[in-house]
């Protein structure tokens, strides 16, 4: 099985206060992926993942002070203290793996990743091959140079759906804090296919006045144009990363 999971930042880190990681949940979700590389490597089969993770209480305090009026300043030394920040969450977050056996790998993005208008310059070339080698590719948010906008904020929600297209894995895997895509009575749609689509849009699309439910509308349709597979559930709840890597899609909202 080949799975990009993204692990929402709220999962493992305290936003409100800078530089928190929530140890309990790290090393939950680190003990979740080794049981199910086991589950996988027990039935003769091998788990190929790569992980995302966002910026969390790292990347955001520390970008949010080179921030003016929606623009990045003082970028000659912002660019290396955010890229400072990320590296020591990264860090924290890969040590953890391996103290439970996971062949994490470092990738980040500051040092080889772009934007060319909108488009994406990533080259995956050596993510492809760390993963033939088993290792487990750690991709972060980060900020990188962009040729319109100088420098601009690489987010989770841009690396995994460039990785999901670009790399066709099996399932695309979103742990966030929410327990899936919710419907108008606030209950959890279990799949969303090319029968209701239409239907769930309605519900999701965002009203002028209230576009904070524009990230998931975008985020479902994004999904849905896809054509991969993709979970999104609950992080937060024991056992579901571990249920998720084992194929188990009944614990969210099951797109495609
Ligand atoms: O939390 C942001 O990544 P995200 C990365 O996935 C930085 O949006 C550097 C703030």
């Amino acid at each position: 099985m080949f799975a990009i999971l993204k692990i929402g930042g709220s999962v493992l880190c305290n936003k409100d206060i800078p530089f928190s990681v929530k140890w309990d949940n790290l090393e939950r979700v680190a003990e979740e992926v080794r049981r199910a590389m086991d589950y996988h490597l027990e039935r003769g089969e091998e788990l190929k993942l790569i992980l995302i993770h966002g910026g969390g209480s790292f990347g955001h305090p520390v970008a949010g002070r080179y921030m003016k009026k929606g623009r990045f300043e003082n970028m000659e030394r912002g660019f290396w203290e955010i890229q400072k920040a990320m590296r020591r969450f990264n860090t924290l977050v890969i040590d953890t793996l391996q103290d439970y056996g996971i062949p994490g790998v470092s990738i980040q993005p500051s040092s080889f990743v772009a934007f060319k208008g909108e488009e994406i310059h990533f080259d995956t070339y050596v993510i492809e091959g760390m993963l033939k080698r088993g290792l487990v590719p750690v991709v972060h948010g980060d900020v990188v140079i962009s040729e319109r906008e100088g420098y601009r904020i690489f987010s989770g929600d841009h690396a995994l759906p460039y990785l999901t297209k670009r790399l066709k894995p099996d399932v695309s895997l979103h742990a966030s804090d929410v327990d899936g895509v919710i419907d108008g009575e606030g209950k959890v749609i279990r799949s969303i296919n090319s029968e209701n689509i239409k239907e769930v849009v309605k519900y999701l699309k965002p009203s002028k006045k209230e576009d904070v439910t524009g990230g998931m509308y975008l985020k479902v349709m994004e999904a849905y144009r896809m054509g991969v597979r993709v979970l999104i559930f609950n992080g937060n709840r024991r056992d579901n990363i571990y249920r998720a890597l084992i194929g188990d899609y009944s614990i969210g909202t099951r797109i495609n």
